[in-house]
């Protein structure tokens, strides 16, 4: 009988915490998303754009992107698949080379000069907008 009772311990203590976890209709996200500028910014926003997201805002400098979703349409793995069908890499999944081949050119951010370029551009605002619109197409 004693035998029984450890793992019936374990039993309680991870079924119940998934059990309310899982009851959470609303989940609010945050996490790391590969990109270098406003261009990836709207690219990443707009691949959010779906049934069960209710607020996707990314931030390029910190390379961070908050998902605000609704759990009986929508999930990380799901949320992971739209980001890399337009080229994006995450935390948990990297988008296949023919993806991340359609991210425009400065929008490279897997490349070490793309992220040196933007991140010294990042110190000047107004230069960083004059780059964004010449590179608009
Ligand atoms: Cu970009």
């Amino acid at each position: 009988m004693k035998k029984l009772l450890f793992p019936f311990a374990l039993l309680v203590l991870f079924i119940i915490p998934n059990e309310i976890l899982a009851q959470k209709k609303v989940m609010d996200e945050t996490f790391w998303v590969g990109g270098v500028c406003g261009m990836c910014e709207d690219r990443i926003e707009k691949a959010l754009e779906v049934k069960g997201v209710k607020l996707a805002d990314y931030d390029y400098d910190a390379q961070m992107l908050r998902v605000v979703y609704k759990t009986k349409v929508m999930n990380r793995a799901k949320l992971d698949v739209l980001l890399n069908a337009v080229g994006h890499d995450t935390k948990t999944s990297i988008a296949s080379d023919e993806q991340y081949d359609g991210v425009h050119g400065c929008c490279k951010y897997r490349d070490p000069a793309v992220q040196d370029e933007h991140e010294e551009n990042g110190d000047e605002d107004e230069d960083h907008e004059d780059h964004d619109e010449d590179e608009k197409h």
